[in-house]
């Protein structure tokens, strides 16, 4: 099993420069949804994603010698140009939990700027760009420092490992188009530790596929998603769910492979309703949906049966709604999107996405 504890990670302080790092990670939609863990993020089902583009995190990260030798991990953290407790004391939890993996963490004092490419409240997930780009610069980090991990692809394995013990979603932003998280016989190298890069199995239209997200509410969600996969432990649907997850990987992977949009389109919508269902029949029961998100659903489905176009909707877990389309239906999603789901928009906002070349060294 990987293991990436490594006490040999020490620096000679002495002689140590001030150095910086700076990494763009995209978030990413998932097409079979990761719902229910255990240990540190550790799936109960494999799942597959696709890599978005415009909805990104920048992180900055700044390194010099420890200043303040009464704590543990020496951090300031600002988040859209402003110093932000809250999120500081969340990542200087992360960062003690993870300093047997990187134990010079705990003799640096470390300066990292975040920000979104999305407004922080816009209902959009950013746990998956946030700490993909924060376990990037700490993995750039240690490659300065120790000469490590100049190889790529032992790179952004690590990167992908450490992402999943902020935030599982987050392992799969690592890798450009698509990737795969979770033990599964039929992806080759799949583990639950990490995810793996997929674009190489997929056809060519998923590399230009679009996914535009569609605001339903910018409110924040009333249960969070780690209370919700927490939820799914006492869930009487769980066994099913898990066998129904590998059921449909494995028809999901066809699909992709082929191009088989219509057999994608199925799957895809039916995951998301399903990660939805399984929030209403969790104890207590919970509906992140709104009625905005349901009436787009029934529009999305009946402009699909009247023009024939591959259209399709996922959703994460809230209310907005992921339009989903390979990119010759771009002039056609527009002039729908215009059209039919501006108005059921919080605002008329959206933001036009699509699968992207994953995580960008600044
Ligand atoms: C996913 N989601 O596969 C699923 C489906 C949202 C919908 O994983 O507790 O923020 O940090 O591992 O990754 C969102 O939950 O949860 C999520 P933690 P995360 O993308």
């Amino acid at each position: 099993m990987t293991d990436y504890k490594n006490s040999k990670l020490i620096l000679d302080t002495a002689n140590l420069k001030e150095g910086t790092m700076k990494w763009r990670c995209p978030s990413n939609i998932a097409l079979i949804k990761y719902w229910g863990k255990h240990g540190i993020q550790l799936p109960r089902n494999p799942s597959i994603s696709l890599t978005l583009d415009q909805a990104y995190t920048e992180t900055e990260m700044t390194y010099a010698p420890k200043r303040k030798n009464d704590v543990e991990i020496d951090l300031d953290f600002f988040f859209e140009g402003e110093k932000n407790e809250k999120f500081e004391e969340k990542i200087v939890k992360f960062l003690t939990g993870i300093s047997d993996i990187f134990p010079f963490l705990k003799q640096l004092h470390l300066t990292i700027k975040s920000h979104n490419s999305f407004p922080h409240s816009s209902g959009i997930a950013s746990s998956a760009s946030s700490m993909g780009a924060l376990s990037l610069c700490l993995c750039s980090l240690e490659s300065d420092l120790f000469g490590t991990l100049k190889n790529d692809a032992e790179f952004r394995q690590k990167a992908s490992y450490v992402s999943r013990l902020g935030s599982g979603s987050a392992c799969r932003s690592i890798y450009a188009h698509a990737a795969v998280w979770g033990a599964f016989g039929e992806a080759d190298g799949s583990s639950d530790l990490y995810a793996i890069p997929y674009a190489n199995h997929v056809h060519e239209v998923f590399k230009s596929f679009h996914d535009d997200i569609l605001i339903v509410s910018q409110g924040e969600k009333a249960v969070s998603s780690r209370a919700g996969h927490a939820l799914m432990e006492e869930n009487d649907y769980a066994d099913p769910r898990y066998k129904q997850a590998r059921r449909r990987m494995h028809h999901l992977l066809l699909a992709m492979e082929s191009g088989d949009l219509e057999r994608f389109g199925t799957i895809t919508e039916n995951e998301a309703l399903t990660l939805h269902a399984l929030m209403m029949t969790s104890n207590p029961s919970y509906i992140l949906m709104k009625p905005n998100s349901l009436e787009m659903i029934n529009r999305i489905r009946r402009f699909r049966k009247e023009t024939q176009h591959p259209i399709y909707f996922s959703l994460d877990a809230g209310p907005n709604i992921h339009l989903l389309y390979p990119d010759s239906c771009r002039d056609a999603a527009k002039t729908f999107i215009q059209s039919e789901l501006l108005d059921l928009c919080e605002n008329r906002h959206w933001i036009p996405d699509q699968c992207g070349q994953g995580p960008l060294q600044l």
